[in-house]
């Protein structure tokens, strides 16, 4: 085995990096370069990205990395799904919608008018989500002036080589994306007035993408080769759970918690369905069969609000420590509960929802935090229980990687509701498992590696630390 490094942009829905990932004879070790803050801005139509702000970090981010490590092999980039930008030329047409913007909620009636939701399951294999893209595009006025249209890990790539191309991971979360075949569904998209010359060629993770260009390269400082990778960031974090058994579950856990198993064929049979879960593509045609709960968001949202209103900063592991000693029961709530998506005053919301079951609403911040980390692990076993469930598997642990695994409280707390050990980290699963694609193409893994030989190099390379529920 060989090694050498490269760089990963991971971007997520609070904050991006790019960091240096340095691999030596089967060993793993990243290197954070830059870290720059993200989240929803709100202008007069709704809620975006600010992508210019993003493109700035992750450029600068590059241009410290080749300061740092001129010899970089490659660039991998991965990010958040379903969201787009509009390209015309070498131009963006406009600011990337937000995820959470509202006006998701009339593509979906439009789709679902043309195509109803038991057929586009079986079709796409995705469990409903009501930004999913196909929705967002149908809502869009705009894709029809566009030449064509890129997932943002792919505008990034784009603007960064000048190469259009769709990595298949992402494009799976679309719901453009035919479940079986892996390819583009043409008769979907025409069904629903979405242009195919809107959808770029799709490509694998390991794939070539092309080399920094123009403005970029001058920025950055060497023509660098960008290299496809998982670049759903939650496809990258599977490909680094150290997988300790055939049966195991994990749990992606940061804004989101993506709670599931891995599959070598997709599940869309009704019970999947009326369940909610998705097949979303993985790395080397894996599927991974998986549920979203409304993970650390409503936490860090609750922050924000009461950060807010205090005008200080909140010291979170401060509040964590407060929330484990509080003793006696905190009232649960469905952390998937549809009104606590939308940005805004966390608590009051939570509260409302708690008041409406009848519960009373926990007096003090402690307390809260309490109710909303184990309401978030009773979300999280029931959807390990119904992916045990739906796929037949005895699962016998749970690994929790990213930023959640850091999170003590959350972590025994799914122990103890699902009755089974969890083994938490790497948390950063999902920058390893981009730089983990990279160097596999680079040949650093040997020739033919798998996946269990780069869930080995994970495993070798950080020690989970492990949980064992208590009754
Ligand atoms: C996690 C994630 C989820 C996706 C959600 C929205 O960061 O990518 O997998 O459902 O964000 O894109």
């Amino acid at each position: 085995m060989t090694g050498g490094v490269v760089a990963a942009v991971d971007l997520g829905a609070t904050s991006g990096r790019v960091m240096l990932g340095y691999v030596d004879d089967g060993t793993l070790r990243l290197e954070q370069v830059a870290r720059f803050p993200n989240g929803p801005v709100e202008r007069p139509d709704g809620l975006h990205w600010d992508f210019t702000a993003l493109y700035r970090h992750i450029v600068d981010g590059l241009a410290e990395a080749v300061r740092r490590e001129p010899g970089i092999a490659s660039i991998g980039i991965d990010s958040w799904a379903v969201d787009y930008g509009l390209v015309h030329g070498d131009e963006l047409l406009a600011e990337p919608f937000h995820y959470r913007d509202e006006r998701t909620a009339r593509g979906v009636d439009a789709v679902h008018r043309s195509v109803p939701f038991a057929e586009l399951y079986r079709r796409n294999g995705l469990q409903f989500l009501p930004f999913n893209t196909l929705y967002q595009y149908v809502a869009d006025d705009r894709l029809t002036d566009a030449e064509v249209s890129l997932l943002i890990p792919d505008l990034v790539a784009f603007l960064l080589t000048g190469a259009r191309a769709a990595e298949r991971t992402n494009a799976s979360t679309t719901g453009l994306v035919d479940v079986r075949t892996g390819g583009w569904d043409l008769d979907l998209a025409a069904r629903l007035g979405i242009p195919a010359s809107a959808l770029p060629p799709l490509i694998d993770p390991g794939d070539a993408v092309g080399s920094l260009a123009g403005e970029a390269r001058e920025r950055i400082g060497a023509a660098i080769e960008v290299v496809a990778v998982g670049s759903h960031d939650t496809a990258s974090a599977v490909v680094a759970v150290p997988l300790s058994t055939p049966d195991a579950a994990y749990i992606s856990c940061g804004t989101w918690g993506l709670v599931g198993v891995e599959l070598d064929e997709p599940v869309v049979s009704d019970e999947a369905r009326a369940a909610n879960f998705t097949n979303e593509g993985g790395v080397d045609g894996r599927v991974r069969f998986l549920h979203n709960v409304t993970g650390l968001w409503l936490l860090s949202e609750a922050v924000r609000t009461w950060e807010a209103e205090d005008g200080a900063a909140i010291d979170l592991p401060a509040l964590l420590a407060e929330a484990a000693a509080v003793t006696g029961g905190v009232p649960l709530f469905d952390a998937n509960d549809a009104r606590l998506s939308a940005p805004g005053d966390m608590p009051a919301r939570i509260a409302s929802v708690i008041a409406e079951s009848g519960s009373a609403v926990p007096a003090t911040r402690p307390a809260f935090a309490r109710t909303i980390v184990e309401s978030i692990a009773q979300a999280f076993a029931d959807a390990v229980a119904t992916a045990a469930q739906l796929t037949g598997r005895d699962v016998d642990v749970i690994h929790i990687v990213g930023g959640g695994a850091l999170n003590r409280l959350l972590c025994q707390a799914t122990a103890d509701r699902s009755g089974l050990p969890v083994l938490a980290g790497p948390v950063e699963a999902t920058a390893l498992g981009n730089v983990l694609v990279q160097a596999r193409a680079h040949g650093w893994f040997g020739p033919d590696a798998t996946l269990e030989d780069l869930r080995r190099a994970v495993a070798a390379s950080t020690s989970p630390e492990r949980y064992e529920p208590r009754s």
